[in-house]
């Protein structure tokens, strides 16, 4: 029974979704529980000696093979709440669910019952809102357009004349993006996030070894004033690659600690664990991995702390950045991230903190570390189901049922929901360059909660390995781009922006999935979206309950579709739909 039955008074079970309403969730094992009721009252509510709790219905908002979970949000009068639940089984058995275990009839102990003492706003997760509104771009500056070439670093390659290497350089500046700001815009982005742009050795820049140096090759701060400015005057947001776990081989700290050992001034700037120091074979002292131009900074260390938060500090007030993105985030402490956190949302309330982490994010995600994190648990799941065929389609709904009832919703409003990055090969690549795949991919991520972020030159057909592979120069001739890609991720980001319940907003909920064809719906109070998605590679039929006897726009076809009491659909192969109702 204990495992039937999950919920504890903790983030994601329950929490302050804004200042008058609290979210609860229990998960009960697969089909074992019919009906929950949630049990509650204000903790001071008596008449006489009885509580005077009411009862209120949860909703079913996901299943997966195992799991049920149920959510109801409540607007207690004194913001105080007792609760607890009662489950009707499916064999019409009650199970009164309480903090204490379980009873047959509701208990007369209030103490038995779960308690979220009291409702505070500054307790609450509050991400910036118009992240709700973004359609990111990622740009890895020394690969999207070469400006400047009076700029260009020793032994610089001309544009796209070879395939990338950890080393080799093709000269990508700021000014190349600034002269391409309105194509972004005419794709619809409305946030850019750089891979690092500060100095450092190499051309992926994550080797700082000057935070308060733009990096020469990129162009200098006036350049980049102007590139946040034009940005800015096109509604782009700009978000830099904060790199704070490790500095480069060449940071001066370091340089000094390889020069004076143990008299260094900055030898706990660092984690060394004896000197003399040494980074061959492997570093005797920590790095990012066993990296050893990558020594990890001591970010408990009062001196570094100060460093990096006045770095913090500096681009957003200086420069009016709009969001950090974290790199290696989880590796950082906690006490760290709260002080950064403070440090920068003080300068801009609304800036936004964007954690880089593949797993599991909860602890830094309860409103007093980051606004969000690269949402990787997504990024599998849709990589793994449409671009690489190696999941089946349940597997596919567990996966995304259960990122979405990991975190909190207002999470889930933020997550910065990416399919591929300068880490991972391009989508194209994983979906074996099938064009279609690469369709479904940017159509459900698209039409998903979160704030999509697209991988530059993916929307023309870039394709690319892992690092370096994926990190090749943009591609910037008319024919080489796939002009039909192009339009058909622009007519999605539109109606992200346009149709209501598309993007990010409305309630989304897998329908009965039939074979490898997935359906969902996203459902707002004003319209509802069918989407009917065939991931083999032939044609599917299905009969969609739906849609019975009822008439719907097809948004692809731009027809309205009447369907009889049997709402049979084909969809091709690796083809789609979205029905408006
Ligand atoms: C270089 C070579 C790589 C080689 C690597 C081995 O290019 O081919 O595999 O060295 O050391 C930066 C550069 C990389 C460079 C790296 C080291 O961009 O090109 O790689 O420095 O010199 C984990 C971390 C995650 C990290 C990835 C790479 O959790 O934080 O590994 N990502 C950030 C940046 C990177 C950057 C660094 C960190 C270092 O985004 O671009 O690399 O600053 C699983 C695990 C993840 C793991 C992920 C990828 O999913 O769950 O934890 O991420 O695989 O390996």
């Amino acid at each position: 029974m204990l495992t039937d039955i999950r919920h504890r008074a903790i983030l994601p079970y329950v929490y302050g979704k804004n200042k008058e309403t609290v979210e609860i969730m229990l998960e009960t094992k697969k089909e074992f529980i019919k009906k929950v009721e949630l049990i509650y009252a204000d903790p001071y509510h008596f008449k006489e000696k009885d509580w005077q709790y009411q009862l209120s219905e949860m909703k079913r908002t996901g299943s997966t093979r195992d799991i049920d979970y149920w959510k109801i949000q409540i607007k207690p009068p004194y913001r105080r709440l007792r609760y607890g639940f009662r489950c009707t089984t499916a064999q019409n058995k009650t199970i009164i669910v309480t903090e204490r275990g379980y009873f047959e009839e509701i208990p007369k102990e209030i103490g038995n019952f779960y308690c979220f003492p009291y409702l505070h706003e500054a307790d609450n997760f509050r991400a910036p809102k118009w992240v709700k509104d973004t359609v990111w771009y990622q740009i890895f500056p020394e690969r999207f357009a070469n400006g400047d070439s009076s700029l260009n670093p020793k032994g610089t390659l001309p544009w796209g004349s070879t395939n990338p290497t950890p080393t080799n350089f093709f000269g990508g500046d700021f000014q190349g993006i600034i002269d391409h700001l309105d194509y972004l815009v005419n794709l619809g982005i409305n946030g850019i996030y750089l891979t690092p742009i500060f100095k450092a050795y190499s051309n992926h820049k994550y080797d700082t070894i000057d935070y308060f140096e733009i990096d020469p090759q990129f162009g200098d701060k006036e350049t980049f004033r102007r590139l946040v400015k034009g940005c800015h005057a096109r509604g782009i947001k700009v978000m830099l690659d904060a790199v704070f776990n490790h500095s480069g081989f060449y940071f001066e700290p370091f340089q000094d600690v390889l020069e004076n050992q143990e008299d260094s001034r900055y030898k706990d700037w660092f984690h060394i664990w004896d000197f003399p120091i040494e980074t061959e074979p492997k570093p005797n002292y920590d790095a990012f991995g066993f990296v050893s131009t990558m020594p990890k900074l001591n970010t408990a260390n009062s001196e570094v702390k100060k460093y990096l938060l006045d770095v913090a500090e500096y681009w957003v007030k200086e420069f009016d950045i709009d969001g950090w993105r974290l790199d290696v985030a989880n590796e950082i402490d906690h006490s760290f991230w709260r002080e950064f956190r403070q440090v920068v949302k003080k300068v801009k309330p609304d800036a936004y903190i964007l954690g880089e982490i593949w797993h599991d994010s909860l602890p830094w995600l309860e409103g007093d570390q980051f606004d969000a994190v690269m949402n990787y648990p997504f990024t599998n799941g849709a990589i793994e189901f449409f671009a690489r065929q190696r999941m089946d389609s349940q597997t596919f709904v567990d996966s995304i049922t259960n990122v979405l009832h990991m975190y909190p919703q207002n999470v889930n409003e933020v997550a910065f929901n990416l399919l591929d990055s300068h880490d991972t090969a391009r989508i194209l690549t994983l979906a074996d360059n099938d064009k279609r795949r690469a369709r479904l991919l940017y159509l459900f991520q698209l039409s998903f909660l979160g704030s999509p972020c697209l991988y530059y030159g993916d929307e023309i057909g870039l394709s690319g390995g892992e690092d370096p592979g994926c990190r090749a120069c943009m591609e910037w001739e008319d024919e080489n781009q796939d002009q039909s890609l192009f339009s058909f991720v622009q007519q999605l980001i539109q109606w992200r922006k346009e149709i209501k319940g598309f993007g990010n907003s409305g309630e989304f909920q897998f329908l009965t999935g039939q074979g490898n064809v997935i359906v969902y719906e996203k459902r707002t109070n004003t319209n509802r979206l069918i989407f009917v998605l065939n991931n083999e590679d032939k044609q599917q039929d299905i009969i969609l309950d739906e849609l019975a006897n009822r008439s719907a726009k097809e948004l692809f076809t731009n027809r309205q579709v009447t369907f009889q009491d049997q709402a049979k659909i084909s969809v091709q192969a690796y083809g789609y739909f979205c029905f408006q109702l």
